[in-house]
């Protein structure tokens, strides 16, 4: 086992009504590295599929589901006292190709896309907290998203009509909008604030609202990221952190972990008295997107790619502990 020092993220967090997590990478957690399963469990009270839940990862031949990857993680989740958020019900990306690929009417959208939703939420209903129902729906400008499928098939109504078809298929999970770079104030977010509002105000069942939180190492709190959680809040939503990781340019120097640390020390703060939930986007080195897509960054997230905690972890830690009781619990490390 790694060196994983106590107390765990999940021990701190739980006491204080709050949900540290991570989101589960397909590959790492079917093989067979032990360290890999084991932090997840130590370390968090709440998990996401990073992939597995995905339209396309789920049904890859018409109307057929494999769900041998999101069976495994809700029960290990179940056997480890962990929630889990549903990721993700309908996005631009990661469709199947039979979905894409084929002539469909308008009203063959419709049902697929209901179906589609009512065989997932209804599969796991009573066992996921809450589901990413529509991921990144809004464009930068603040307006739709028009390079969508579900857009172009079914126009701006498909939105309202996800969220009322998970809530049909599982009344008690709790239905987020997620997105990216709508977390402080800009024309996105504007849009994502008007999006929601106008749900809200028509009587859709929408509960939540996501803040992807991919960021840069110099990222801090900021008004904007206040003002925007209050209105938010205002409308009697609630907000999660749920995708987060800290990008460096890499490699690394020591200053860039020190600064990214403080970013996760400030998120933490933030998410604490403002979010349910603070979920990171995987949580080693070892199995992150970032370099991936971002060719030139990585070391993103709290533990290094041989699972050894990084100034980021102790940050999430303290902030988790509180600043007085932080100082003597890494003491006894
Ligand atoms: O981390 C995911 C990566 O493994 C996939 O290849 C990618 C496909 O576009 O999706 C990544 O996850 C995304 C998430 O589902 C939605 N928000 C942005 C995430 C990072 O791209």
């Amino acid at each position: 086992m790694s060196t994983n020092p106590s107390p765990h993220l999940r021990d701190l967090a739980a006491p204080r009504n709050f949900f540290i997590g991570a989101a589960v990478h397909t590959g790492a957690f079917s093989g067979d590295e032990s360290d890999y399963r084991d932090l997840l469990q130590r370390e968090f009270n709440v998990l996401v599929a990073e992939n597995m839940m995905k339209f396309g990862e789920l049904s890859r031949t018409p109307n057929t589901y494999d769900w041998t990857h999101s069976d495994a993680l809700v029960d290990f989740a179940a056997q480890h006292g962990m929630k889990v958020r549903g990721h993700t019900l309908v996005w631009h990306q990661q469709l199947p190709k039979w979905v894409t690929s084929s002539q469909w009417t308008t009203h063959d959208v419709q049902t697929l896309l209901e179906q589609h939703i009512k065989t997932v939420v209804g599969r796991y209903r009573g066992r996921i907290w809450a589901w990413d129902v529509v991921n990144e729906a809004i464009a930068d400008s603040g307006g739709y998203r028009t390079d969508s499928f579900w857009y172009q098939q079914l126009g701006p109504e498909y939105i309202a009509l996800a969220f009322r078809w998970a809530h049909e298929a599982d009344p008690n999970a709790i239905l987020y909008y997620n997105d990216y770079e709508a977390e402080a104030l800009n024309p996105k977010s504007d849009g994502v604030y008007a999006l929601v509002r106008d749900l809200k105000q028509s009587g859709v069942p929408i509960h939540g609202v996501g803040w992807q939180m991919h960021v840069g190492e110099g990222w801090r709190v900021s008004d904007g990221h206040h003002q925007n959680a209050a209105r938010l809040r205002e409308l009697g939503l609630e907000l999660a952190m749920t995708e987060m990781d800290v990008r460096c340019q890499t490699p690394a120097t020591a200053a860039q972990l020190e600064s990214q640390a403080t970013s996760y020390r400030e998120a933490v703060e933030f998410a604490l008295a403002t979010c349910s939930a603070l979920v990171l986007w995987g949580f080693t080195d070892k199995y992150s997107w970032i370099p991936r897509f971002r060719p030139g960054y990585g070391a993103a997230l709290p533990f290094d790619a041989a699972y050894q905690p990084k100034p980021a972890y102790y940050a999430i830690q303290q902030a988790l502990v509180g600043t007085d009781e932080a100082a003597q619990a890494q003491a006894k490390d």
